[in-house]
């Protein structure tokens, strides 16, 4: 009796974790303050009903899944605006936004992509705040990394981002903008810190970076394109008022018409229009911060094309 009865748990239990496994939905839309979804391929899209907040909350596919790619086909929001904070210092302030694991984006980003890591946490959730203005479209792939118990190959190899990456380029050339680049106007949001990782080929190690538009902020009002790097773009000592946006390129990329110039950090404009060349050693990422004090007209953002010569 006993037995029998352990036998149809057992059988229960198989068959539930087989459900759970191949049962799971493949794709789909997913509607805001839904449900959360386990589907390997998501849509996310604005609702046509104005809300105040639209929340999407995916959780993991299954035990291999370690990455989310999103990419966002058409995210719009309003204009980051200026608002100052208990010293009087102006910040650029997102008031219709996106936030995703505490990355604030606004403004136009239709185009973008980001990676966010599921190795260790089993959902994430997609928070749209203050919505009446805004409108995205965004698709979500659950990535899989191969297994290490198993060693199960994974489909997704070619799509899987180095560890840590928040955006990644894996073709041979490309282009790279900041946030809410908007064509060029700007500007993008304070207190982003992220990750641009670039996917070397195995035929070629040069690194070029043609900086067809570099805006970073800068404290100095300096035209001597020898005084905008490194501790002027990241003060040794933080003090109000001193900038602290950013570009922190790989070491070892030089100006091509200031080869002198062998620096990590990179802010200002002077480097507008210039290439930067180099041979990188190590895996080539691209840190982008911006702090929370804006400089207006000098904080529009950048536009890198990246190729390998
Ligand atoms: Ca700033």
């Amino acid at each position: 009796m006993f037995q029998n009865a352990l036998h149809l748990f057992t059988i229960a239990w198989l068959s539930s974790q087989v459900f759970a496994t191949f049962f799971v939905p493949l794709n789909g839309n997913i509607a805001c303050n839904s449900r959360p979804t386990k589907a390997k391929y998501i849509k996310i899209v604005s609702p046509k009903d104005i809300q105040e907040r639209c929340t999407y909350t995916v959780q993991k596919h299954n035990s291999q899944t370690c990455q989310l790619l999103v990419k966002f086909v058409e995210f719009n929001s309003p204009q980051p605006v200026t608002t100052r904070g208990g010293d009087g210092s102006p910040s650029k302030t997102c008031t219709e936004f996106l936030d995703i694991n505490g990355m604030v984006i606004c403004g136009n980003n239709s185009g973008q992509h980001l990676y966010i890591p599921m190795d260790s946490s089993n959902e994430v959730s997609f928070q749209f705040h203050g919505v009446r203005h805004s409108s995205w479209n965004l698709q979500v792939t659950q990535l899989e990394c191969p297994s290490t118990l198993f060693r199960l190959p994974s489909s997704d190899s070619h799509l899987i981002a180095p560890t840590n990456c928040n955006q990644y380029f894996s073709d041979s050339r490309g282009r790279i903008e900041s946030f809410n680049f908007n064509g060029g106007s700007g500007v993008y949001p304070s207190n982003l810190n992220y990750a641009i990782c670039i996917k070397r080929p195995s035929t070629k190690s040069t690194l070029q970076l043609n900086l067809n538009k570099f805006s970073l902020g800068g404290a100095l009002n300096s035209d001597d394109v020898n005084e905008v790097f490194d501790d002027v773009c990241k003060p040794m000592i933080q003090s109000s008022g001193l900038s602290s946006d950013y570009l922190m390129l790989p070491p070892g990329m030089v100006i091509v018409s200031h080869p002198q110039i062998n620096a990590n950090f990179f802010c200002g404009d002077h480097i507008n229009g210039l290439t930067v060349i180099g041979d990188p050693i190590g895996p080539i990422t691209i840190i982008f911060n911006s702090d929370n004090f804006f400089e207006s007209d000098k904080e529009i953002g950048f536009q890198i094309d990246y190729s390998f010569v």
